[in-house]
Order: structure tokens, then sequence, then C-alpha cells
């Protein structure tokens, strides 16, 4: 990369000394003062697409690093050391450094994005040097370009902004007969992303069990019936919540269905609709 640094026709013939006789070491010796590109994924939380106070970094979020001109992935540094991409640290922070002056852009890698996020509105201001909006693609996470990036220049509004994404659905209602249990995967609820989890609670008194119909187990992984009460049975109906866990700084999510218990004793005789 030494060859780059030195640009030849700054040098006089036969590489010795200046043209001018004046020395600038920056210009004529080719020796740049590095620039940087940075610098920041957050977390959206009122997905207005720029950085708020209170809205937390997300670290492990993979960052490359692109020639804007080229379009080829920067590998090293201007000193010849091998660049690799970037990891956002604990505050949700990357920096490439020792980069030669010129025109860059980043693509965020969605893939090490966690799957309860997607990326928010981009470019809200629409300026390439806006330090606080949100640069990436929603698609593949690739940034607007930085501009020429002069010699000891920095470019540190690179960044990409993050929106929870938790969809919960308490599923379909049901009705059920009185001395029976409720089936909960006839509801068809879901949590997306699966992963996040969830908890079932009841504005009754019915419990929650594993598939063996007697252990407790309000989870949304666990649960297999709801056994309604003796409330319930008297209110005839009950209404069930399903409630993501909370994740990060994103807030639980909840629905909720209505579940008709039937006064009635499915099995001893007919329903007759009271
Ligand atoms: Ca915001
Ligand atoms: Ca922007
Ligand atoms: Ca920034
Ligand atoms: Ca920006």
């Amino acid at each position: 990369m030494l060859e780059n640094l030195l640009n030849e026709q700054d040098l006089a013939p036969g590489g010795q000394g200046t043209t001018d006789g004046r020395s600038n070491l920056t210009v004529d010796f080719g020796f740049f003062t590095s620039v940087s590109v940075g610098d920041k994924v957050w977390v959206d939380l009122d997905g207005n697409g720029l950085q708020n106070g209170g809205e937390p970094g997300v670290p492990g979020v993979t960052v490359r690093i692109y020639n804007a001109t080229t379009g080829a992935e920067i590998t090293t540094d201007m000193y010849g050391n091998p660049l690799l991409p970037e990891v956002t640290d604990a505050n949700g922070e990357y920096l490439f450094e020792n980069l030669h002056p010129g025109s860059y852009y980043v693509i965020f890698d969605l893939n090490t994005v966690p799957p309860y996020y997607t990326v928010t509105i981009q470019n809200v201001d629409g300026n390439v040097s806006n330090e606080d909006d949100s640069d990436a693609s929603p698609v593949n996470g690739l940034t607007e370009n930085t501009g020429y990036i002069p010699s000891g220049g920095a470019n540190l509004s690179l960044d990409m902004g993050l929106q929870c994404n938790i969809e919960v659905d308490a599923g379909q209602t049901a009705k059920i007969c009185s001395k029976n249990m409720l089936a909960l995967a006839q509801l068809n609820a879901f949590i997306t992303p699966a992963s996040v989890g969830g908890v079932w609670s009841t504005s009754g008194d019915g419990q929650f069990v594993q598939g063996d119909g007697t252990t407790i187990d309000n989870t949304f992984s666990g649960a297999v019936f709801y056994i309604p009460g003796p409330n319930d049975k008297t209110n005839g109906s009950v209404t069930l919540t399903l409630t993501s866990n909370p994740i990060g700084p994103c807030l639980p999510v909840s629905d909720t269905v209505v579940i008709t218990v039937l006064k009635v004793d499915c099995g001893a005789f007919p329903w007759d609709g009271n």
C-alpha cells in the first residue's frame, strides 16, 4: 500500500525533493493524515428516524466499509494493515480508522441484527453529514456515501436506527363446555419472532397447564390447556391475554382473545344455547 501513499506526481523527477522547493510533507510525500468513518447503531424507540436522548445503542452489529468510487470493500488500512469488519460495541458504536482520504459507504449486516428489530426510516434529514439520522436501507443495510473526506477528516454520520418489531396475536375466539379444558393450540396464537417468548394470563380464575393437564405453566411455550375456573363458568366467558416477554429496550406487546364458557356439561346433555 505504500506506493499508493506516495503520489508520484507530487515528487520531483527521480523522486527526490520537491518541485517547488518548499516542503509540504502532507502533499508532496503523501503523508496524509488518515480519516475515520462511523459511528452508531441505536434503537429508535420513538420511530422518528433520529437519535434522541434515552435511545440506547445496539451492540454486536457487523459493519463493512466500501470505497464509494470503486465499490470495493476496504480490507486494508492506509498503512497496509488488515482492516476487519467492525462490530458495534456496548454503546452501539463502531469506527473505521486509518483510512485514506476518500469517499466511503458502509453496509450494516442485517443478519447480525436481533430478529425483533427492523430498520427505522431512512434519511429523514437528507443531509449526508447529519450525525443523528439513520442512513441504512431497511432492505439491505446499505448507506449513502460520505462524500470526499479530506486528509485528517472524519465522517461520523453513517448510522442505523432500529425499531422494536414484535407481533403478538392471541388468536381466534373459541367456545368450550364448562367441564372441558381449552386446547390453546386451537386459538392459533403466535408471537413473532417466536424466540421472544411470552406468557398467558386470564381475566378469570382458571389455570394454564402443561400437556399432562395438571402442571401449572402459563408460558406461551409451555402451556397446552386452559382449565376454566368457577368464576369463568359463572360469567360465561373469560378473556385470555398473551403478552410477549420484555427483551432489550423493547416493551412487552399484548393481545387478547375472548373464550366463551358454555354453562353445560357437554358430556351429559345437549347444549340448549343458554
Ligand atoms: Ca428517535
Ligand atoms: Ca442521512
Ligand atoms: Ca453518528
Ligand atoms: Ca446519518
